[in-house]
């Protein structure tokens, strides 16, 4: 009997994952909308004393001008409306333009309503704003997460806002434009203590470039990504629909691995080190996991990228 992409998923049982994101994902979606835009208001001041946001160049945010622009000309009791309606999933033509966003749109559109709101073009949430008991608590729950948790939070609840429906009404979906790989004299070469297999270097090696269509032949035709918290990607045209969108920008810094025996013809292959994403730069470093399953020609079958619990998992390489 071979591996399945569930099967696959088993691989190296030890490894804690950050449960804190679903945790206090679940308990934001059970309050008031006003309560969540608040908490996102408080949560990002917070975290603003110790990271910086990188704003998205211009190119990128011309989708989501013409809504901005609406939002800027409304009065301040509409522009709360349209966050809330936005929180909500409230079915307006705003929420389902939002909703046809990429991410790295979402995440452009919120920056600079956050800008205007700081600098008093849209309404800002009121002053001595008093969260309720329960938004305290998910607050409370942020605040202990590490920084990268903290981040992951905040880029699924943004993600989830808008709302997205099947008929002919929605929007058509905007992409990210494609960037370039990096050129292969400037492109950087990784170790990682414990592996010297080729195929995962090059996905590493390949993902730093941007060359995702490099990085995509490097799986089987049916091969499979889990990202954290998600459901497995299965296929080659999947998976590099999701690194356009999702993977552009990114920095992999794989520190340590280990190389397990064979199984039914399969390598299991776990490594450990952080990744950095545009939005942050070198202040957030994510405590991050591969765990890679090669199949008998050095193929990836599967691979799952976690979001460790603490820091500690970085360590964590056991044997099963
Ligand atoms: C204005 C304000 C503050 C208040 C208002 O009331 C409400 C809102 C919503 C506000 C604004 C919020 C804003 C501006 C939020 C912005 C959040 C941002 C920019 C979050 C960005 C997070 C990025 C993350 C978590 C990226 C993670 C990437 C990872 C882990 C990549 C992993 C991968 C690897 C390593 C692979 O090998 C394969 C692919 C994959 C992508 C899985």
């Amino acid at each position: 009997m071979s591996f399945t992409t569930e099967s696959a998923q088993s691989i190296f049982p030890d490894t804690q994952i950050a449960t804190i994101v679903p945790n206090t994902i679940e308990q934001f979606n059970k309050l008031t909308a006003e309560d969540q835009l608040a908490l996102i208001w408080f949560a990002f001041t917070e975290m603003g004393k110790t990271i910086t946001i990188a704003a998205p160049g211009a190119a990128n945010m011309i989708f989501a001008q013409g809504i901005l622009n609406e939002i800027k000309q409304m009065s301040p009791g509409d522009q709360t409306q349209v966050m809330c309606d936005l929180a909500n999933h409230t079915d307006t033509p705003i929420c389902r333009s939002y909703a046809s966003l990429s991410m790295n749109i979402k995440l452009g559109f919120w920056n600079q309503l956050g800008e205007w709101m700081e600098q008093g073009i849209v309404a800002p949430i009121p002053s001595g704003y008093q969260l309720s008991p329960d938004a305290s608590a998910v607050l409370t729950s942020i605040k202990k997460a590490d920084s990268g948790q903290q981040i992951t939070i905040l880029r699924n609840i943004v993600l989830n806002m808008g709302f997205n429906s099947k008929d002919s009404d929605q929007p058509k979906k905007v992409a990210d434009p494609v960037v370039v790989p990096t050129e292969m004299a400037n492109r950087t070469q990784v170790k990682i203590e414990g592996v010297s297999d080729q195929t995962v270097l090059s996905y590493i090696n390949n993902m730093n470039a941007n060359d995702f269509e490099a990085a995509v032949n490097l799986f089987v035709p049916n091969g499979a990504l889990q990202p954290p918290f998600q459901k497995a990607i299965v296929g080659r045209e999947a998976i590099l629909a999701y690194m356009r969108e999702e993977c552009q920008g990114l920095k992999l810094m794989p520190e340590r691995g280990i190389v397990e025996t064979a199984e039914k013809d399969y390598t299991p292959v776990k490594v450990t080190g952080k990744v950095q994403t545009p939005w942050f730069g070198s202040s957030v470093g994510m405590n991050i996991a591969w765990r890679f399953l090669l199949d008998s020609e050095g193929k990836i079958f599967f691979v799952a990228i976690d979001l460790l619990a603490s820091p500690k998992e970085l360590l964590n390489l056991v044997r099963r």
